[in-house]
């Protein structure tokens, strides 16, 4: 079972996922999601960054039980989450893909300001990280690498420790 830590946490992604406010994950958010994207991508080639966004969707579409709607529940994706525990590549795997799309410019770390576009790309807001990324910076040289980002990744998925830093990978969505 997600302890009400984590259905706090994620929910808090899930609605920001859910670009049309309709309660559920469909393709539609995706899509919507990848149009974010693609509008702050600077140099980044669009139609890779929307392959990224719009590849979580079959993952995520495959929990959504079998009423087979097409349609994902927090609960379902709560479910996912209960068992990515098992799950370490995949969620490696989704990691790493997310650093790419995050990594505007390529040289293979996340700056300040990259973070700060994906906060607000996933938020769809303006939203302040000045205090959250130096938390992620767990070296403190002024970027997040892949291990960084990779350990974070996997702590806000899999993990469930209200103080670690990875809670705040997607901002602060966690009151
Ligand atoms: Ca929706
Ligand atoms: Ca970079
Ligand atoms: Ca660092």
């Amino acid at each position: 079972m997600a302890s009400e830590f984590q259905r706090k946490k994620v929910g808090g992604v899930f609605r920001a996922m859910d670009v049309d406010g309709d309660g559920r994950l469909t393709e539609a958010d995706f899509q919507a999601l990848a149009r974010r994207w693609t509008a702050v991508a600077g140099s980044v080639d669009p139609a890779r960054l929307a392959s990224v966004m719009t590849g979580w969707w079959p993952v995520l579409r495959s929990a959504s039980g079998p009423d087979g709607d097409d349609a994902v529940t927090l609960d379902e994706v709560l479910l996912v989450v209960d068992g990515l525990g098992d799950r370490a590549d995949a969620v490696s795997a989704t990691a790493d893909a997310m650093f790419e799309a995050v990594d505007l410019n390529g040289d293979g770390r996340i700056s300040r300001s990259e973070f700060g576009v994906l906060v607000e790309t996933w938020s769809g807001t303006p939203t302040a990280t000045d205090e959250i990324f130096p938390r992620l910076d767990l070296d403190g040289d002024g970027h997040l690498t892949r291990d960084e980002f990779r350990t974070h990744w996997t702590e806000f998925w899999a993990g469930d420790n209200p103080n670690a830093p990875g809670t705040y990978v997607f901002g602060v969505l966690v009151e």
